[in-house]
């Protein structure tokens, strides 16, 4: 089984994150989205949406999707559960994990790809408003949150789950895309700094 990623990408980075907090080493394959590696036929063939992560099993299986990816080894190796511990704490876990999903680390995404000029070629057609009509809807997302953290230590409720993976994942890209984080949100600003404190975060 191997790996195939790039280090400063934050989707890699959320299956990095999952694997560490699993305790599963497995071999890793960089490869180069500046260079448009993923672009290239041999790649392309691995995976048509032409995206990093991409798992290769041992029998010529290729999975993508970060979630799906972590799916699969939460199926292998449940301890500790990342991704929910009964029915309704799973479906709950989805629930955030797709609301941070869509609503944090995608409007970060969006705001960075269609600015930044590195991401030109990628990200065709590059609509820089689009870009910056995502920053104030970023803002929101996190003003959302830091309710929803008032209540409870991690996103999805009482444990660490995969949905605080992506909500990490996400705020730590807010750099790159060259938005603040609002200091009035106390309780996002907790919760970041007891999940970054984790050794999983250096992924
Ligand atoms: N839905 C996919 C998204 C993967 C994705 O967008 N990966 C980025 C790196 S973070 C990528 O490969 N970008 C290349 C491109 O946009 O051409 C997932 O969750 O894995």
């Amino acid at each position: 089984m191997r790996l195939i990623e790039t280090a400063r990408a934050p989707n890699p980075r959320r299956v990095r994150i999952f694997l560490a907090e699993k305790g599963i080493s497995i071999p890793t394959e960089q490869i180069d989205l500046g260079a448009l590696e993923h672009k290239q036929p041999g790649f392309a063939a691995l995976n048509p949406m032409q995206r990093v992560p991409v798992l290769v099993l041992d029998d010529g299986t290729v999975l993508s999707e970060s979630v799906a990816i972590c799916r699969y080894f939460e199926e292998l190796h449940p301890e500790p559960p990342l991704m929910g511990r009964d029915p309704l704490d799973k479906a709950m876990v989805e629930m955030w994990q797709r609301r941070v999903e869509f609503n944090l680390l995608h409007t970060i995404m969006h705001a960075f790809r269609h600015t930044h000029p590195a991401m030109a070629e990628m990200e065709m057609p590059q609509v820089p408003d689009w870009g910056r009509a995502n920053r104030p809807r970023v803002i929101e997302s996190l003003k959302f949150l830091n309710g929803e953290l008032a209540r409870r230590p991690f996103i999805a409720g009482e444990h660490y789950t995969i949905a605080d993976i992506t909500g990490l994942v996400a705020i730590d890209f807010m750099k790159p895309a060259k938005i603040e984080r609002p200091e009035e949100f106390v309780h996002v600003t907790r919760w970041y700094e007891d999940v970054s404190a984790r050794p999983s975060a250096k992924a």
